[in-house]
């Protein structure tokens, strides 16, 4: 799925493109601009701003729902994108399909603001291929008014009580859906045991009637609608919706929450490598993280940002997981887990 944004209210957007013929193939000729891929509802609008204002480069935004969607597209070919942004499950799965070019942040002049825990991370160790963008957990979110609660478990979601049949937003990934259910089940993310993924289906099978849809695009909008009232989500999408309609409440459950980091990448093909480098450059200065943070709602991994963070979002719940939350981190799918989930997930979605 790809979403493409009109931007053209700040100056962005296809009047980037100039007089380019329509037809033209990707972005070769586009001297002066930079394409960015990212996650749906997952760029602060004025970061984008501030960039092309200092450096005179036109920015435009599509977005996309999942690492899947990213990873198909990227598969099928050059896409004319500068800029994606990967989790950490997948980065080993793009960088061995030599989908990414080496960025070599260790290099750049800003690197030195990344927290020190996050100069090495476990899928990039010498941040040869990606800097960190945002990080966040994901659960889910109910409305209070529908149903008091309280609720403490994920088995809210998986087994909901009767008041949320056909009311339930799930992701529209595999990997979000699944290892969030592993999860509830006490296993472990990426299990390919026959038995625990026989019990999963099961588990997902059950939960089916209770799920109006399955979609990770426009969660904020129909929770706030009351469309759903009950939804998988992530934490910064999730104060957001809060925000809008306090009765709504991000869950941090016993069984605990799925981790992840979304990094900043460089796609093989992208027309102007420079400029995508000059942008992740931009990321690690700390004012920059910082209004990318109060956009999103999710942590960043630049140090001296917080005193950028509006006191709000800084002090929220979502923010601010309890101190003995169990945060799982997936270590990535291998294929063989991979082609579990995918069987389970058209099993899921016939
Ligand atoms: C926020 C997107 C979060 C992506 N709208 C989680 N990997």
């Amino acid at each position: 799925m790809k979403a493409k944004h009109a931007l053209t209210a700040f100056g962005l957007g296809l009047a980037a493109l100039g007089a380019a013929p329509l037809a033209q193939p990707a972005h070769a000729a586009d001297a002066g601009v930079l394409h960015i891929f990212n996650w749906t509802d997952y760029t602060a609008p004025d970061l984008l701003k501030k960039f092309t204002k200092e450096t005179g480069i036109k920015v435009t935004l599509d977005t996309y729902d999942s690492n899947e969607t990213l990873l198909a597209k990227l598969k099928a070919g050059t896409t004319g994108y500068d800029l994606v942004v990967v989790s950490d499950d997948f980065v080993k799965i793009f960088e061995q399909q030599n989908l990414l070019v080496k960025v070599d942040a260790a290099s750049m002049p800003n690197f030195h603001n990344l927290e020190p825990r996050w100069q090495k991370r476990d899928w990039d160790p010498t941040a040869e291929y990606t800097v960190p963008w945002q990080w966040g957990t994901t659960s889910f979110t109910y409305d209070t008014k529908v149903y008091p609660g309280p609720v403490d478990s994920l088995g809210t979601l998986f087994k909901p009580p009767a008041v949320f049949k056909g009311q339930v937003g799930m992701f529209g990934s595999p990997s979000e859906v699944i290892n969030l259910a592993l999860l509830y089940l006490g296993h472990p993310p990426c299990d390919t045991d026959p038995s625990d993924l026989k019990a999963t289906l099961a588990l997902l099978e059950a939960q089916k009637p209770f799920v109006k849809l399955y979609n990770s695009d426009g969660i904020i909008d129909r929770l706030t609608s009351g469309e759903v009232t009950m939804s998988e989500q992530w934490s910064g999408d999730a104060m957001r919706a809060r925000v809008a309609k306090p009765t709504l409440k991000y869950v941090f459950a016993k069984e605990g929450g799925i981790g992840w980091m979304d990094n900043l990448a460089i796609p093989k093909g992208a027309p102007d490598v420079e400029n995508a480098k000059k942008f992740i450059n931009f990321m690690m200065d700390p004012e920059n993280a910082a209004i990318e943070s109060n956009f999103a709602g999710y942590q960043n991994a630049v140090s001296g940002s917080n005193k950028y963070l509006q006191p709000a979002m800084a002090a929220s719940p979502e923010f601010n997981p309890p101190s003995d939350y169990k945060i799982v981190f997936s270590p990535g799918c291998d294929a063989k887990a991979t082609k579990d989930f995918d069987r389970i997930w058209t099993l899921i979605r016939k």
